[in-house]
Formats: C-alpha cells, structure tokens, sequence
C-alpha cells in the first residue's frame, strides 16, 4: 500500500522555481522519502492561440497584463482530481499564519496558482472558490516565491518530517509567544555569560526562566503578539493570566 503523501500542485508560468529551495534540507529529504509530492503545471500550456497567449490588458485600463481567466480555468480543470483547496497566491490574501499552515498539513494536500503580471482575472478566483492567501504586506514580482514559503511551513509539519513531536510544541505562533533566546556552549564567550539558571539543572526553574524570557521578549518585539496572547486569543486559544 504505497501511500500518496501530502501531495502538492502548483499551476505557474516558471515550472523551474519549483522545487527550487524545497529540494533541499528537511523539505528536500521529505520529497524524496514521499512523505510529499510536488507536481507542477506549465500554465502556457493552456494557451489556445498559436502565439500562446495567456495574459492580456486590463479592463478598464491600467498598467500591466492579466491572466486570461479561460487560460486559468483549463489549467484549473487539468487539476482537477488533486487534493487540497484551491489557493491563490496574491497579496490581497488572508495573511499566512501558523494555524493555516497546520490546517493545510491536515489535509490531503493542496493545488497553488501562482499568478505573475498584474493578477489574474477575478472571475475564475471566484468560480473556483479558491482561497487567496499572502505571505505578508509587500509586494513579490509572482506567486511563486510564496507557494514556496507556504509550502515550507506546511511540510516541516508533516508527520516524520520533524523527529520529535514536541520539537513543534514551544515553537514561536505556537504558544502564541516567540521563543526564548537561546544559547550554547561555552558558557563564558569572550567575557559574555549565558544566564545562569540554564546550567543549573534545575528544569523547572529552567522552564519558568523561559516562559518569562519568551513573555519579555514578545512584549518588547512584538506589542501586537503580546496584546493578542493577553487576550486570550492566540493559536491555541487558551485564557492568559
Ligand atoms: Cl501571495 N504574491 C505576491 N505577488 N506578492 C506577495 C504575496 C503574494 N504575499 C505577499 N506579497
């Protein structure tokens, strides 16, 4: 019974970014293994015309070029037995965060359209339902870079991707508070110690120490975070002090 693994589909005009940085590490040793698949669609090969077109000018007027929605769809179509919601990348998006990324490693997989140009054409984003995510407040010259990132918080998800199960447990947007600073060996660098309790043994005290550290340093760096898990409204939705 070979199993299918989270199964990845990205619609793009440049097959070859993928699986770019994804080859390599964790991501890359994954692939290998099955745990996922990645299979890419070449959009241009949906083009009807014999110059292959698939974009064209904005209604209305405009700088830029649109993707052609009837293009989209046929490549929407050729897809349409792979796994997973419909995404589409664009910076009008639901801002990517931990709980989607665990979300879509709950599922089966996921189809991505990477748009490049100015967009694509509103109709077929909406036919489709798809859900349009970005990766956050700035503009990439295409989608692909964020597939890529989104894909990389969900596969290090994947079951046997991450040795230990707990080494996702404290993690910063897990909690809902970044992690604790972190330090190694040796404890005198240069005159610099490391703080003390850490090598005390003591794993309580140790544990207590970092939740505090974790606490600071979220209300220093991140006062939005900090309000967030003061409310009671971080991931994982517990009441906070
Ligand atoms: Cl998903 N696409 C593009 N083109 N730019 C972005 C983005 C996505 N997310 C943030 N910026």
């Amino acid at each position: 019974m070979a199993e299918a693994g989270w199964q990845a589909t990205v619609l793009t005009l440049f097959p070859e970014m993928f699986p770019g940085p994804l080859g390599a590490s964790l991501a890359g040793k994954s692939l290998k293994e099955g745990i996922w698949s990645l299979k890419t669609l070449d959009i241009r090969q949906f083009a009807r015309d014999k110059h292959r077109t698939v974009d064209d000018v904005p209604l209305g007027g405009g700088v830029g070029m649109v993707l052609k929605p009837d293009v989209v769809a046929a490549a929407l179509d050729e897809v349409s037995a792979a796994p997973g919601p419909r995404i589409y990348l664009t910076p009008r998006g639901r801002p990517l965060d931990q709980p989607l990324a665990r979300q879509l490693a709950e599922g089966d997989g996921a189809v991505f359209l990477c748009g490049r140009y100015e967009g694509v054409d509103q109709r077929v984003i909406d036919a489709a339902q798809m859900l349009e995510v970005s990766i956050g407040d700035y503009i990439l010259s295409g989608g692909e870079m964020a597939a890529l990132t989104v894909l990389d918080a969900v596969v290090r998800l994947l079951p046997g991707v991450i040795g230990k199960e707990e080494s996702h447990r404290e993690e910063s947007f897990e909690t809902g508070l970044l992690e604790p600073s972190l330090y190694t060996h040796p404890r005198n660098w240069n005159g610099i110690e490391a703080p003390e309790i850490l090598a005390s043994g003591h794993h309580q005290k140790i544990a207590e120490w970092r939740l505090e550290e974790a606490k600071k340093e979220t209300r220093t760096r991140r006062p939005d975070l900090w309000q967030r898990y003061l409310q009671g409204q971080g991931p994982d939705n517990k009441a906070k002090e």
